[in-house]
């Protein structure tokens, strides 16, 4: 008689194990996190991308790559060391000109990020309308061709430091 309730609990105790097996592979896939669905009562969804001024500025001619061997004619402006200090000197030249079929290429020698954004300031309703580089990281470079400003002269600033202010003049 103790073989047979040996064999019992023994048979009962396999059974037991494949079932919380069974049980346990479900249950876990059940509440595995699947790429891409969320659904934690805390979730909250990113604001939205601010590409509204980078679509502004002529469809977003900023983000699009720019072949510059294209351009015989290039124009550079520097954007001074110190640039961030109110009262620096900023864009070198302050007041640039290019021709047309120039390409106007702006070069942040500073340690800090800037930008060469069309218009007078942010409360500017026509800022970034024409162009906007973006941001231009330290060492890096940032070019719009001069036929997308269109002639004539062009107030231009920097978003990050509104009291940088340039001008580029097209002819
Ligand atoms: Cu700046």
């Amino acid at each position: 008689m103790a073989d047979k309730t040996d064999k019992i609990g023994f048979y009962g105790m396999m059974g037991l194990a494949v079932l919380t097996g069974i049980i346990c592979y479900y249950a876990f896939s059940a509440v595995t996190p699947v790429p891409g669905i969320v659904d934690s009562i805390y979730r909250q969804d990113l604001p939205p991308a601010p590409e509204a001024t980078a679509a502004a500025a002529g469809g977003g001619a900023a983000e699009e790559a720019i072949d510059e061997s294209a351009f015989a004619n290039k124009v550079e402006v520097k954007i001074l060391a110190g640039s961030s200090t109110q009262g620096n000197p900023d864009y070198e030249p302050d007041a640039a000109t290019a021709t047309s079929d120039a390409l106007v290429t702006w070069v942040n020698e500073d340690t800090v990020p800037h930008t060469a954004t069309s218009g007078s300031g942010p409360q500017d309703p026509e800022s970034a309308q024409l162009f906007d580089t973006s941001i231009i990281m330290a060492g890096e470079t940032a070019s719009v061709p001069a036929e997308q400003m269109g002639a004539g002269e062009h107030a231009y600033y920097c978003t990050v430091h509104p009291f940088m202010h340039g001008t580029i003049t097209v002819t």
